[in-house]
């Protein structure tokens, strides 16, 4: 393993705890299940694990709503319950990230119960009230993201308040020097606890214009788009006053991180390469100021071309500021499936790429055994987001599925009724079976897990492109310790690989297809979707002293 920090070299698993192992019977997924599964987890071969919201809340938006920042919600459990998971995953050295979600709060949230009780109230300016135009409508275009004006009316006390999501999502005003205290309290009260770092909710949208300018309109928005399309987000996020609050937030990460167990912030941020950068920070004394990890999603939109993919880690690479470590996405709880992006197939292709890029990986649970996207029945949807814009293809149930354990009855998640169905693929395609299966997308990804440790090259060297064609796209990791190619095939033809991209008495480290080990023949033709990790024989690769 190499011995850089632990969230430059490790993994990171998204666990979306509603739908990772329930352990009542509820349906419900919860903290005692994750608990249970640590062994799993650490089998699989991964460094930490970020766990989506399991805060008190009335669900609204399934615990992004939260109603209390330092609890846990008794669906999900206990804060004992949270302890023990703790102190079990450090056992296993696991870390554990936790999700902060500090742009908005639930309505009942005991500061917006006293925010909206009266103008004069202490807590009033906690949030965004702002009367309406003349002829009552609401103070400016602003559009929520899952649907309809982002201002709701309140008759109690005649003004409307603010919300980039649901009316029952009251952004806080991260103006007010209270609030930004308030929040970095609960970021201490988590950290005493000995939570590993953060993983930021829209962390550039705390800052809105102080002008309450209108937002600019979309010319480029299109029949069946989701309707907050219909403008652009110019004066709702990334003001540029947000990154003063970053870099307040990492120096609250910073105050915990010197005790031998560094933290880690991560920025939730759909931007454009450029603007993502500044939120790594300003650079003092070389040492960035803002978020370790803004999360990088160029992945998950991606044209799944060898050609696209090749100029977005360029651009990338490229844009990053000095010192800055990169990051990788596949997909999350909001975004589609890898698999039902791309195919089971290049599903592996995908997880050989994120898994050997320069950066830090995350990897979305289930997506290791290939789970794809759920077609959810109307008369079963959850998703606030699909209630309120329904047929557009926004909702997000489908990556939310249970995960896939056994063949046992519900796949092994619950004794009980799951909240979301499962996919139908699940007496099959579930750990149980396909960990026995010395083919399969599981084993796949163990072994690559398994590689990215015995070759600290792949994990933290330096990146070094070397070609592009119509469907091959190959490059090399360098460490100290050696070099590795990648080799990925983005077609579904074979490829042939110029031994040129080849090192010398080339030995194939592992193939998607799982059935290459050791010396390879040359000239190689890699299979349709296959890709291959391949290094040069010891003895090729000895540096003179
Ligand atoms: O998401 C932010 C966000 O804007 C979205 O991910 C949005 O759902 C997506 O672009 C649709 O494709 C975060 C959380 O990840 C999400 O689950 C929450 O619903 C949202 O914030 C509000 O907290
Ligand atoms: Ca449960």
């Amino acid at each position: 393993m190499s011995d850089e920090v632990w969230w430059k070299s490790g993994v990171i698993y998204q666990v979306y705890p509603r739908s990772f192992q329930d352990s009542n019977g509820d349906g419900i997924g919860d903290l005692e299940g994750i608990r249970r599964r640590l062994d799993d987890l650490a089998r699989l071969g991964v460094d930490a694990l970020w766990i989506s919201p399991f805060y008190p809340s009335p669900m609204a938006d399934f615990g992004y709503d939260i109603a209390d920042y330092c609890g846990v919600d008794p669906t999900f459990g206990t804060l004992a319950d949270f302890d023990a998971l703790l102190a079990q995953a450090h056992a296993r050295d696991l870390r554990i990230i936790v999700d902060l979600v500090p742009n908005h709060t639930s309505d009942r949230h005991p500061w917006f119960v006293e925010s909206r009780s009266s103008r004069a109230n202490p807590k009033r300016d906690w949030y965004l009230w702002r009367d309406g135009k003349p002829d009552g409508t609401p103070p400016n275009n602003w559009l929520s993201n899952f649907g309809g004006p982002a201002w709701t009316f309140d008759d109690a006390t005649g003004q409307y308040y603010y919300h980039a999501f649901l009316a029952q999502q009251p952004d806080l005003n991260w103006r007010n020097p209270a609030v930004r205290e308030a929040m970095y309290d609960v970021m201490r009260f988590w950290l005493r606890r000995g939570v590993d770092g953060f993983r930021v909710d829209v962390i550039y949208h705390l800052i809105k214009d102080d002008l309450f300018r209108d937002n600019p309109v979309n010319a480029e928005v299109r029949a069946g788009d989701r309707s907050s399309r219909e403008v652009i987000p110019l004066y709702t996020t990334d003001r540029p006053e947000v990154l003063e609050i970053v870099e307040q937030m990492r120096r609250v990460v910073d105050e915990f991180g010197d005790s031998g167990r560094p933290r880690v912030l991560i920025g939730e941020i759909y931007l454009p390469i450029p603007r993502l950068m500044a939120y790594y920070g300003r650079s003092e004394h070389g040492v960035l100021q803002g978020a370790q990890l803004p999360f990088n999603f160029q992945l998950i939109g991606a044209r799944w071309e060898a050609r696209a993919i090749d100029r977005i880690v360029r651009d990338y690479e490229a844009a990053l500021p000095a010192g800055g470590w990169p990051n990788w996405v596949l997909g999350n709880h909001d975004k589609p499936r890898i698999a039902s992006r791309v195919g089971l197939e290049q599903a592996r292709v995908a997880a050989m790429l994120l898994l050997t890029l320069r950066g830090t990986p995350t990897l979305y649970y289930g997506d290791e055994i290939g789970m794809r996207d759920v077609t959810i029945p109307n008369d079963e949807v959850q998703d606030p987001f699909e209630k309120n814009e329904p047929g557009k293809g926004v909702g997000r149930d489908p990556e939310r599925t249970p995960m896939q354990w056994d063949a046992t009855a519900h796949a092994g998640f619950t004794t009980g009724h799951p909240w979301l169905r499962l996919g139908e693929d699940w007496a099959s395609r579930n750990v149980a079976t396909l960990a026995d299966d010395p083919h399969s997308i599981l084993t796949f990804h163990r072994r690559m897990l398994a590689l990215r440790r015995r070759y600290p090259a792949l994990a933290t060297g330096a990146y070094e492109p070397s070609m592009t064609g119509d469907h091959l796209f190959a490059y090399a990791r360098v460490g100290i310790a050696g070099r590795v190619v990648v080799m990925l095939n983005f077609g579904a033809d074979p490829v042939d690989v110029p031994p040129t991209l080849m090192p010398r008495n080339p030995v194939a480290l592992l193939s998607t297809h799982l059935d290459r080990d050791g010396a390879l023949a040359l000239p190689l033709t890699l299979r349709g979707n296959e890709g291959v990790v391949v290094a040069g024989a010891p003895e090729a690769n000895t540096v003179a002293a």
